[in-house]
């Protein structure tokens, strides 16, 4: 018995290419206002819908597919008897393929200017109602809800006549992913809409709240997981239903053990900071702090000033790189304990060095081109049934920024160091102090309720890395509240310092660094990070 597909779709990239491939299998077209005329201008033979179900669209096509003909042919479960008597009895012919892309909602409003009435006109009522009876009878039907999706079904239909299991359950977890995405778009922009009933008419531009609505944003799960940060908790690990490009969750897992909750938030941590580096870079993280970073002229240089920084923090770290792992860095890396290793890609020599570390996760997460600019644009927090969403802290700075506030004058070697401790300190928790050298941090401190405590931390870890912070240049993530922070940074042996400035006694603080003839910059910025 032939097969029938229903065509239903706003966008019509490639739908003519399909709809004459579905043709040419002796597939039958049924479709909609629109496409079908479009169909049919290109000689294909197509029903409409209107004939089958002997009703006319209504209501501006508000009405055109919710009909019993289309979703008793959608919904009918083939293996029984009783629902293929139904349809017989009714006269509804099955549908096998529905392909449908939804009116653009999420264009409709991004569009500046645009008018509450064309908003909720572009709300899709009738397409998204086939999707889910197609999505739910997914073991009769198959449902496309993307133009990207032609191929792979015309590559089996080509090859068998018939769409396997396996690829018609994967077209319904998306059709539901994209239902759910598109309802989320919906909900955001009604929820940000400031309601003013008296300015009610077809021309009614809503004025709406300023931050970005996204929380309902969609996610899928990405695995289970063993247990959460503490083995008494469970876990799962969830993903953007569409990942930046170079994120986390983009990443393929080449060998190890599964990630665990602890092991995916330092991951990322790691992750994103080796990201705001151009340079080769390896970052090591533990507990979400970078306990070393460094730039160099390779993957092999960088991982070995990074480990001098804080070498006893590094045992069990999380190991990023923004180059591809090759054999030296990989031979320097496996010297230690490594619970997961992340790099853009691996040479063939390097994997062979993990083979006998069966335990090692190796993590590849292709990098693109921009990968400095690809970022997550919002940031979430669970707090007391509630969540905190802001967007995500991605201020990059720039030389022009620092405005030097001192006496003394950073050298240009200072100054590059300073770009690269304000960019280590970003992603330290706060209160950060971060001394750095020669493109290398000396001393992390992390953590800590008091800048003071953070600051002589990171000098205490420097002595125990024995490694000088004189002549070092040091990042304070937020102003100094008064000159004891600064007076201990230099006394470690800082002659340059960056920190936001803006504090109250921020002329005490400057006459210090006059007085002790350090330079100092104001970036202007803060970036706590909790
Ligand atoms: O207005 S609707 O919510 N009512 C419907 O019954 C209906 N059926 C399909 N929108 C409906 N559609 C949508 O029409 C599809 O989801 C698709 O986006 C669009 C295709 O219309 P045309 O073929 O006329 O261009």
């Amino acid at each position: 018995m032939s097969l029938t597909a229903l065509l239903s779709v706003s966008d019509k990239t490639g739908i003519v290419e399909f709809a004459q491939a579905l043709h040419a299998m002796g597939i039958r077209l049924l479709s909609t206002g629109g496409t079908a005329k479009l169909l049919a201008d290109k000689g294909l033979p197509v029903t409409e819908v209107a004939e089958v179900t002997q009703f006319p669209e209504m209501l501006d096509g508000r009405v055109k597919t919710l009909h019993p003909k289309v979703h008793g042919g959608l919904l009918a479960r083939r293996e029984l008897p009783a629902h293929m008597a139904a349809l017989k009895e009714h006269g509804i012919d099955t549908i096998d393929l529905l392909v449908v892309n939804l009116y653009p909602f999420e264009a409709t409003v991004a569009k500046p200017g645009c008018t509450l009435a064309d908003a909720i006109e572009n709300i899709d009522i009738g397409g998204p109602a086939m999707v889910r009876s197609a999505a739910k009878n997914w073991a009769d039907v198959g449902v496309l809800t993307d133009a990207s999706q032609y191929p792979a079904v015309l590559a089996e239909l080509q090859a068998g006549g018939k769409l396997s299991h396996k690829l018609r359950f994967e077209l319904s977890v998306a059709a539901f992913n994209r239902i759910a995405q598109y309802d989320g778009a919906i909900s955001d922009y009604l929820s940000s809409v400031n309601f003013e009933q008296e300015k009610l008419s077809e021309e009614y531009v809503p004025t709406r709240a300023t931050f970005p609505g996204q929380a309902n944003s969609q996610f899928i799960k990405v695995q289970d997981l063993r247990y959460g940060e503490n083995s008494h908790q469970q876990a799962a690990w969830y993903r953007d239903l569409a990942p930046a490009a170079g994120s986390l969750a983009t990443g393929v897992q080449l060998q190890g053990k599964e990630l665990s909750y602890n092991n995916i938030a330092d991951a990322d941590a790691a992750w994103e900071c080796v990201k705001s580096f151009e340079a080769p870079a390896c970052v090591i993280v533990k507990h979400a702090n970078p306990c070393g970073v460094a730039v160099a002229g390779n993957a092999h240089d960088a991982y070995a000033k990074a480990f001098q920084t804080d070498p006893t923090s590094a045992f069990g770290g999380i190991i990023a790189f923004n180059r591809t792992v090759d054999l030296a860095a990989a031979q320097a890396v496996a010297k230690q304990f490594t619970e997961v290793l992340m790099a853009p890609d691996f040479t063939p020599e390097a994997l062979e060095v993990f083979k006998s570390k069966a335990n090692v996760r190796l993590m590849k997460i292709a990098l693109p081109a921009d990968y400095n600019q690809v970022r997550n644009a919002i940031e979430t927090k669970r707090v007391g049934s509630g969540m905190l969403l802001q967007t995500a802290d991605n201020h990059e700075l720039q030389l022009a920024d620092l405005k030097v506030v001192t006496i003394m004058q950073p050298t240009q070697e200072e100054l590059q160091d300073l770009l690269f401790a304000w960019k280590v300190a970003k992603y330290v928790k706060s209160n950060a102090i971060v001394f750095c050298k020669g493109g290398m941090t000396m001393g992390v401190g992390a953590g800590q309720m008091s800048r003071l405590d953070s600051a002589r931390i990171a000098s205490i870890k420097a002595e125990a890395a024995k490694l000088s912070l004189q002549n070092t240049v040091v990042a304070s993530d937020a102003f100094f509240p008064f000159r004891d922070g600064l007076d201990v940074v230099v006394d470690a042996g800082a002659t340059c310092v960056a920190q936001p400035g803006g504090s109250m006694r921020d002329q005490e603080v400057i006459d210090a660094a006059n007085e002790r003839g350090v330079a100092m910059v104001f970036t202007g910025v803060r970036h706590f990070r909790h």
